[in-house]
């Protein structure tokens, strides 16, 4: 394989879908060395093969609003790969969503799929529906006519949705309704079901503590506790909310969460009310985290910037994809951050990667920190396909021994002459060996 000469081709097919261009060269730039080493991948064009998403629908989904206006938005579902096993991930409705954010997060699920060790191939979907400001009713109509036209491509076998950025419990809710009335069956279609139809318990929790359990053993390895050391939380959502949880249990002190319109500090650090309210700011569906100021004395707001100019120990990245810049990244190895885990997806820039590889600051992406979520929906199939229920210990203790599994396959693959962990390749070159050796066995499809 010739990075270079397959990233301008791919880039002639797809002019201007930066973040997927962005995501398959991280990955091809990581795996190059150990793909030509293995003749097989070069001769079955693993590399050619992997890069592009199996299918893709699209859809408009027609829906009425509370005023009675007709909406129409545009649908989606990436099927990238199923190499390893059904095609599995989230779905986003935010404005933000097009094709070049999708197939990002197609690419990257396929890899972190992998890295779980549960069989689950990589998809991706979702609208550019604009939640913020929509009335319970509304979130319900758009949800049931965006599964009108889904519903259809997807199955317990075939393809298994769950929610990523702006749909939680209620959307997957009224999204499986509709799927349970067309369909006329009652499966594990989708994953982060209600606990009374289907979900899993700590599925809610998973992402973030996930992502905490990995964060622990990053720096365990480095001989350093986790206990009293200043975390930097971007994002106010479900993700930032299950790491704050897991992060204040262990006994670290959370000291800003962000929104669209700024951050807050508070150098006191998140207990449970705090973060509690933090989630009720989240399904208000304004997108704001300002109030919080107001309402907690001693923290502050600071509009319009992001939490990384903060002195912390660790930076916990919890919002979206190209959240953490290079100058955001230079700030933080300046003030001497620890440790960042990215737990968005693609949550750093390849510069702000760079600067924390070139420093030597432990850094782990998203596709190994956040595996935890889409891990714990893998379970909730398992439960929906033996027809129980698994207690919180029991999937909380596989959580995390697939937290642990995932961090020894980084040490495996990432672990670099000087002792350092490339965790960005290590995650990058253990996703893709399982699938690229699943597609050369299973024949040229
Ligand atoms: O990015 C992700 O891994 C998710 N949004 C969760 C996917 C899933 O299928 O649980």
């Amino acid at each position: 394989m010739n990075v270079t000469q397959l990233m301008n081709d791919l880039e002639a097919r797809h002019p201007g879908e930066a973040e997927y261009l962005q995501a398959v060269r991280e990955v091809l730039v990581s795996v190059e060395d150990i793909y030509n080493q293995h003749p097989q991948f070069e001769a079955n064009k693993i590399a050619e093969r992997i890069v592009e998403p199996d299918r893709i629908f699209t859809f408009k989904v027609p829906w009425v609003d509370d005023r009675g206006q007709v909406q129409v938005n545009l649908g989606y579902r990436v099927q990238y790969n199923n190499a390893i096993g059904p095609y599995k991930g989230g779905l986003r409705f935010h404005p933000s969503v097009n094709l070049s954010i999708l197939k990002f997060l197609g690419f990257e699920q396929t890899f972190k799929n992998s890295l779980t060790t549960l069989p689950m191939g990589g998809a991706k979907g979702g609208s550019d529906f604009n939640p913020k400001g929509k009335s319970d009713a509304d979130i319900m109509r758009f949800c049931q006519a965006f599964m009108v036209e889904l519903w259809r491509y997807i199955g317990p076998e075939t393809d298994v949705p769950a929610g990523d950025i702006g749909v939680g419990a209620r959307e997957i809710g009224y999204l499986y309704g509709m799927y349970r009335k067309l369909a006329r069956e009652n499966t594990g279609v989708l994953t982060g079901k209600g606990m009374t139809y289907g979900g899993s318990l700590i599925r809610p929790e998973a992402t973030g503590f996930g992502a905490v359990y990995f964060l622990r053993r990053m720096l365990e390895r480095q001989g350093i506790d986790i206990k009293g050391k200043r975390v930097s939380i971007s994002g106010f959502g479900n993700v930032a909310w299950g790491a704050a949880l897991k992060a204040v249990e262990f006994g670290a002190k959370v000291i800003t969460i962000s929104g669209p319109d700024g951050y807050i500090l508070d150098s006191a650090g998140l207990d449970a009310e705090k973060i509690a309210y933090m989630l009720e700011l989240r399904t208000s569906n304004n997108d704001v985290v300002a109030p919080y100021a107001g309402r907690f004395a001693g923290s502050k707001f600071v509009a319009g910037r992001r939490p990384w100019e903060v002195e912390t120990d660790i930076a916990l990245p919890c919002a979206t994809q190209n959240e953490l810049g290079e100058a955001d990244a230079k700030q933080l190895i300046a003030n001497k951050v620890t440790c960042v885990a990215e737990v968005s997806n693609m949550g750093c820039t390849p510069e702000a990667i760079e600067a924390f590889i070139h420093s030597r600051t432990m850094y782990a992406p998203g596709k190994a920190v956040n595996a935890g979520g889409v891990a714990t929906s893998g379970l909730e199939m398992t439960q929906n396909s033996m027809k129980i229920n698994w207690t919180a210990a029991e999937v909380d203790a596989k959580l995390q021994q697939i937290m642990e599994s995932i961090h020894g396959a980084c040490l495996e693959f990432g672990t670099e002459k000087d002792g350092y962990v490339n965790y960005m390749k290590g995650a990058n070159i253990a996703g893709f060996m399982k699938v690229a050796r699943s597609m050369v066995e299973q024949g040229i499809l």
